[in-house]
């Protein structure tokens, strides 16, 4: 498979296990586990071009456990916290349009759709995070450590690190 239909593979399959796992009946677990086979099914291609979108992914997007496939973040249907927790790096960046600074500023990162806030490893992931939604986002500063200390608690899945939410006094554009 060439990068450009992996690529759209990759988003239907976020879209079933991540949003709308309904869309193709599909019934996913607890942890939001489904079938391989009937993943594959429901995607209308062999089981193998699934596996080959998740061993070739660059973000870690998903995870087969034996004959079942979840999403490693990303969800917006209600699962149990993916990853595990984790004691966080000093920080961590969140890239997010110019619009949603005053917001998030004043009250936080909030999960919006999904069940938990995405936060990066570096400022380069958090700008093309960012730039989904604008052609300049900010990269804001995350204090995890200090945040971490206060309670806040981070898991780490995928290639991302997960929050409940984080609080404004732990947070900061980046200079
Ligand atoms: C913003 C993709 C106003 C937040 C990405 C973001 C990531 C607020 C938007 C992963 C707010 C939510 C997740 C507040 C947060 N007021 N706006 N209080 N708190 N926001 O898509 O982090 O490539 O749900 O800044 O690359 O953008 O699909 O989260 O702009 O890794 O694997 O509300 O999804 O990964 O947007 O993206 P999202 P996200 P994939």
């Amino acid at each position: 498979m060439n990068r450009d239909r992996r690529v759209k593979l990759s988003r239907r399959m976020s879209y079933l296990l991540r949003h709308n796992p309904a869309a193709g009946n599909l019934r996913p677990d607890e942890r939001g586990r489904v079938d391989l086979g009937e993943l594959a099914e429901a995607l209308g291609v062999p089981e193998e071009a699934v596996r080959e979108v998740v061993a070739r992914d660059p973000k870690g997007r998903f995870v087969i456990e034996r004959n079942a496939i979840r999403a490693t973040y990303g969800h917006s249907i209600d699962v149990e916290a993916p990853g595990e927790a984790v004691q966080p790096p000093a920080v961590l960046y969140h890239g997010t349009p110019r619009r949603a600074v005053e917001a998030i500023l004043r009250e936080g990162l909030r999960p919006m759709g999904r069940q938990m806030v995405h936060l990066s490893v570096t400022r380069q992931e958090a700008r093309v995070v960012g730039r989904r939604r604008d052609t300049e986002p900010v990269i804001l500063r995350i204090d995890a450590r200090a945040a971490h200390d206060a309670g806040i608690e981070f898991r780490r899945s995928g290639s991302v690190y997960l929050a409940p939410r984080v609080p404004p006094e732990f947070i900061a554009v980046d200079s």
